[in-house]
């Protein structure tokens, strides 16, 4: 690689001038995608994206209610689906059963909806509804039999009035990128798929606001903003299939965090349809508003069990000229902790993205991720760091780096690093860190525990872990460094009850002992509502269980996603 510092006190430059390569014009880590633009529903070994499924074309098409094969005859909710499933990480742990308070599917609500939505907007062949039901990880599956894709809010509310009504659960769902299994039914809950909402409704260049609609493709709406002179306030490697509905509810965080801040902040306004389908027309696009309740907040981070967002009204920052990406390496994680120290003196307000991974993410994702390569092929260190910088001033920024990643050297921090020199090389730099995800699940059955963590004990459960399972899991130690969000992968053959035993609720204790978080950014879902109390206290998780009641009387909306059940809850208050 042309411009590589490599193992130099003095950063000596092999083959080229650090920085002196084209200035990057667009942002590294939007272009860099670990799904591509396109990868949603596998379809003969390739990723296709979900509006592109020929499997789901050629159903639609060749659906009409005519065609439909009576519920009776494909069997009503068989008696497999009562029974209780894995309500933890893997099936096994504590257990949840169907709730009985809610209907099964008749051939006239699939008749009431191709009313509302068409035949189109209606899907009930099993072999189509397995994307719907499987997530991204291939580890939650669902048996539902029944998917609808609206187009309009006004079909959501009509959808939802119906369900209320009748009492049929209902599974919200967007990109099904998830990683808590929230996206997909646990039982025979409708799948509500945002998917055919995908309309851009205005952007206003002055104040950079953007209102679209909620099945909008996070990658779409940056591209389409790019042109414009602007960019999204958030980016993640699903970017190519997530959807904005999916993110807001997720409150999902990335790689722009650091930057930009949280979906909180830069969430201006919602529509969403509430359980019994009322229209909640929060879509302003104020920077300013202090009238009464802030209502869009709670919606925020609900995962679709308090409404299903519909429109989203979002401010997006400009998008600056200069962007630089360094590859770096550390000896050990202390060397990491003191270099986003130094990074965020020295850098200031131009750094963008402070990113780490371990040696064993690294070898992961060049041996499971295509077209990955070691940016470092000389450097054998434990640790690695992405670092970023965007500002308007090109030969401000790129002297800034320059003193900081000397003075780092200098301060033995750094070991070893490169710059990239143009938009390709950055690309393959965030190739790296963003592939790690997608290669653990090449790799194997893996668990994936999303902390909030201080800075100075990020990595101490990694070590831990890898010490308790030995040679039974690999263990790898990845995430958004600046924001202190460990991303704990373990990796193991299979999904094993008693490799979960030896992790949880150890993760989660050790977790709560540093009064962390045991969700920094993926939720809750269906994989860990119990360890909710690991991080939230029981009077918290009651007001929560309240709002719950308040917008959903009939818990229709995500069942046994987000807040445990009753019984959970009482057994957790009696200390069982
Ligand atoms: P889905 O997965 O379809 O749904 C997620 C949850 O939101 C579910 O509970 C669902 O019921 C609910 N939901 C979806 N749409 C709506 C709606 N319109 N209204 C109400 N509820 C809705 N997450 C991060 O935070 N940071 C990352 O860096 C990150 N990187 C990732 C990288 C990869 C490779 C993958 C596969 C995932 C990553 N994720 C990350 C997790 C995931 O992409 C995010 O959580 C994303 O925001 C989910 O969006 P989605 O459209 O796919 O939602
Ligand atoms: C990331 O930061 C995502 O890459 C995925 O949040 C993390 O797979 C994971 O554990
Ligand atoms: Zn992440």
């Amino acid at each position: 690689m042309k411009s590589v510092w490599r193992n130099s006190r003095n950063w000596r430059r092999l083959g080229g001038v650090v920085n002196r390569g084209e200035t990057i014009e667009q942002s590294p880590a939007s272009k860099a995608s670990a799904l591509g633009s396109s990868r949603t529903i596998k379809d003969g070994g390739s990723w296709v994206p979900w509006t592109e499924s020929k499997a789901l074309s050629r159903a639609l098409s060749l659906l009409d209610a005519r065609s439909v094969v009576p519920l009776s005859d494909r069997g009503h909710v068989s008696s497999s689906l009562q029974h209780r499933r894995g309500y933890g990480s893997a099936p096994g742990d504590s257990q949840v059963c169907r709730d009985k308070r809610f209907a099964e599917l008749k051939d006239a609500d699939i008749v009431h909806f191709r009313q509302i939505l068409g035949d189109k907007g209606v899907t009930v062949d099993s072999d189509d509804l397995e994307w719907a039901n499987t997530d991204w990880m291939h580890k939650y599956h669902g048996h539902s039999q029944l998917l609808l894709r609206p187009q309009t809010t006004q079909q959501v509310s009509e959808i939802l009035q119906y369900c209320h009504a009748g009492r049929l659960a209902v599974t919200p769902q967007g990109g099904n990128t998830g990683l808590v299994g929230g996206s997909v039914p646990v039982f025979d809950e409708v799948i509500l798929n945002l998917g055919g909402m995908n309309k851009i409704l205005s952007f206003d260049e002055a104040s950079g606001t953007l209102v679209c609609e909620a099945g909008c493709i996070l990658e779409s709406l940056d591209n389409y903003l790019k042109s414009r002179g602007h960019i999204m306030p958030l980016d993640l490697g699903a970017k190519g299939s997530c959807q904005i509905g999916g993110n807001v509810s997720t409150n999902a965080g990335g790689l722009r965090l650091l930057r930009y801040g949280s979906l909180h902040g830069n969430v201006l306004g919602l529509e969403v349809v509430l359980a019994d389908g009322t229209i909640l027309d929060l879509l302003g696009t104020l920077r300013k508003d202090n009238t009464g309740y802030d209502l869009k907040q709670i919606f925020i981070g609900a995962e679709g069990t308090l409404g299903v967002v519909t429109k989203v009204s979002i401010l997006t920052p400009p998008k600056l000229a200069s962007v630089n990406v360094a590859f770096l390496a550390c000896e050990d994680y202390v060397s990491c902790q003191k270099t986003f120290t130094e990074a965020k003196q020295q850098l200031g307000e131009i750094l963008s993205a402070f990113e780490f991974l371990d040696r064993h993410s690294l070898e992961l994702v060049l041996k499971h991720h295509d077209g990955t390569r070691d940016p470092l092929p000389d450097s054998k260190e434990s640790f690695y760091l992405v670092v970023e910088t965007t500002g308007s001033n090109e030969s401000h920024d790129k002297e800034k780096l320059e003193e900081f990643l000397q003075s780092a050297m200098e301060k033995e921090l750094i070991k070893d690093g490169a710059v990239a020199q143009d938009i390709t090389q950055a690309d393959s730099f965030w190739k790296v860190r963003e592939g790690i995800a997608e290669a653990t699940i090449k790799a194997g059955a893996v668990y994936k525990y999303d902390l909030s963590l201080p800075l100075k004990d990020l990595y101490n459960l990694v070590e831990d872990m890898r010490e308790r399972l030995s040679d039974s899991a690999t263990v790898i130690g990845y995430g958004h460094m600046g924001d202190g969000n460990l991303h704990l992968n373990i990796i193991a053959p299979k999904y094993d009850d008693k490799l979960v035993a030896q992790i949880e609720p150890y993760v989660y204790e050790q977790t709560a002992a540093v009064k962390g978080s045991v969700s920094a950014e993926h939720g809750l879902g269906f994989m860990k509502p119990k360890a909710i109390y690991y991080s939230k206290p029981p009077a918290a998780v009651q007001v929560m269980k309240g709002f719950k009641d308040l917008m959903d009387p009939h818990g229709i909306l995500n069942p046994y996603k987000v807040l445990p059940s009753l019984r959970e809850s009482s057994a957790i208050s009696q200390g069982l």
